[in-house]
């Protein structure tokens, strides 16, 4: 099945490619650089929203969920993206957006008109509390409380996000069945799956009670991890939904031809692999970024894997990644040096790895002027806890795409949305494919070395994991072993071998028994 084969590649509509010179890049922008996708060796690109938005959450909160906001293109532009990947054998995914429109699309328009607009229950209205103030004590994830009054109908709606983001009323059929005939729309225009985001957000228990406090909250966490989460995450309604998105989907789906759904899943492995269970064929695995890069020692990796490979039944296809438009950049987090074993381990596990647009030229984290921040997760934190607080929230890892040297890095004619990243005339594109040792040549050649049928389907066993060192065996041949320190150390292999990957990209060759792997190397070793 394709997708337990292919290396899925996220775009960042805004941040890729600029061809109308307006400092926001477009649709396409991601045509146009095809060719470079291509040349990766993905196999599909994953496209953050471009749908029409008054951008106040650059694009996660939609006015329209069929059409293309004009800073980005038309739907024709869209249209010949898709044809054109196809063409060159690239699937394309499209972001989903169900649980919260804009505050401006029509249906929260209609809704919020009157209590007796027929698409009232399409959103989540509650009486204030006897106090006048908000129905409970839920949190928005962006800070501050998850309701807002609406002066003149008198009551509260629910937005986990953004005010200007009010959340759906899942339980409601029409509701589900509008979003599903968006999922059509899509469908029929090609699209070979969907991104949803907040998957497991949609529902929301019926008793609206306050959440429990979080007993590790500590000061200077965010707001939202003040309280636990047991009556807005994860409700059994959820899987009933995803069943349903999974329909659809299989509507269109033949075989070599299914149509897939990534979900967006932050939750603890039981939780999240419920969610196969239910019919999402990747509910993202996010372990590695919100537990591995934190504590990046092999220990602590090979608990992530084994726990994960072994509450995985054979039905369930694993999939992994280390950065998203959410996230600290993976060269930030890691160091250079250590974002290339990143990448080693990524594309040796046993699963689908999703691959974030730029770390594969080891892009870090933009630093953004105050005057500049755009992320409304910052400025919010900002309105109420001050410029001395401002977080740096997400715009760092949402910096243009480095093409080249030139003014702007070759992505667009202009000053662009977010500035920059000044490193850009030396880390871009041109000048790693003219350096073969470059971070982009690594990546080109473990997404090559991932399609061996061992590398995709083998068997993944830990080998060792400890000192610094952690080795696994792929399938019957193959041993990946990573140095995660800057020391020099040596393995003792099961038999010898030939070393045919460096995350150096300085040798290939024989080794026997014992294995030195240099400072921050990682190697991929075929076994006699
Ligand atoms: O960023 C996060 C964790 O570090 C989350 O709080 C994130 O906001 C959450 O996972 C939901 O993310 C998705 O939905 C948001 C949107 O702002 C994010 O960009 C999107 O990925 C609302 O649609």
């Amino acid at each position: 099945m394709w997708w337990k084969e292919a290396v899925i590649y996220q775009v960042y509509p805004r941040s890729f490619q600029d061809t109308n010179g307006d400092g926001v890049a477009d649709v396409e922008g991601v045509r146009r650089r095809l060719p470079y996708l291509k040349s990766l060796g993905v196999d599909a690109i994953w496209l953050s929203p471009f749908y029409k938005s008054p951008m106040k959450d650059f694009g996660y909160d939609l006015a329209d969920y069929c059409d293309v906001d004009p800073i980005f293109g038309t739907l024709q532009d869209f249209d010949r993206l898709l044809e054109e990947a196809h063409a060159l054998g690239l699937r394309v995914l499209v972001d989903l957006v169900p649980n919260h429109t804009s505050s401006e699309h029509p249906w929260f328009l209609e809704s919020r008109a009157s209590r007796n607009s027929p698409k009232r229950d399409w959103y989540i209205w509650k009486d204030p509390a006897p106090d006048g103030g908000p129905p409970n004590n839920w949190q928005s994830f962006f800070g501050g409380p998850a309701w807002t009054l609406d002066e003149a109908t008198g009551q509260y709606y629910l937005h986990q996000f953004l005010p200007e983001q009010p959340d759906l009323n899942w339980r409601n059929p029409e509701v589900r069945e509008a979003l599903y005939e968006v999922m059509r729309f899509w469908l029929r225009r090609g699209v070979d799956g969907f991104r949803v985001d907040v998957l497991w957000l949609l529902a929301e228990d019926l008793l609206f009670k306050d959440e429990p406090g979080n007993p590790d909250w500590r000061p200077g966490m965010w707001d939202r991890g003040r309280h636990l989460h047991i009556f807005t995450e994860d409700q059994p309604e959820t899987y009933a939904y995803v069943r349903e998105m999974r329909q659809v989907l299989d509507e269109f789906s033949e075989p070599g031809r299914e149509r897939v759904m990534v979900g967006e899943i932050y939750l603890p492995y039981p939780q999240l692999l419920r969610y196969y269970q239910a019919g999402c064929h990747l509910p993202f695995n996010f372990h590695l970024i919100f537990r591995g890069l934190p504590d990046w020692r092999p220990e602590n990796l090979a608990r992530i894997v084994e726990e994960y490979e072994s509450l995985l039944t054979r039905w369930d296809w694993p999939n992994w990644v280390l950065g998203n438009h959410d996230q600290p950049r993976l060269a930030s987090r890691l160091g250079e040096a250590q974002a290339r074993v990143g990448a080693m381990l990524l594309f040796t596990l046993r699963g689908t790895p999703t691959w974030y647009y730029g770390d594969e030229i080891g892009m870090k984290n933009g630093e953004i002027p105050p005057e500049k921040v755009q992320d409304p997760a910052a400025l919010r934190q900002k309105d109420r806890l001050g410029e001395h607080q401002l977080p740096p929230g997400r715009d760092p890892e949402r910096t243009p795409m480095q093409w080249d040297d030139t003014p702007f890095a070759g992505f667009s004619t202009v000053e662009p949305w977010l500035p920059v990243n000044p490193d850009y005339k030396t880390r871009n594109v041109a000048a790693q494919e003219n350096d073969p040792r470059s971070m982009l040549h690594l990546v080109r050649r473990l997404i090559a070395l991932r399609k061996d049928p061992d590398l995709l389907y083998g068997a993944y066993r830990t080998y060792r994991a400890r000192e610094g060192v952690y080795a696994y065996l792929r399938g019957e041949g193959w041993l990946v072993a990573i140095n995660l320190t800057e020391k020099e150390k040596a393995l003792e292999l099961p038999r010898g071998g030939r070393v045919v990957l460096t995350t150096h990209l300085d040798r290939e060759e024989r080794v026997g028994e014992r294995l030195l792997l240099r400072p921050d190397e990682g190697v991929v070793v075929r076994l006699d």
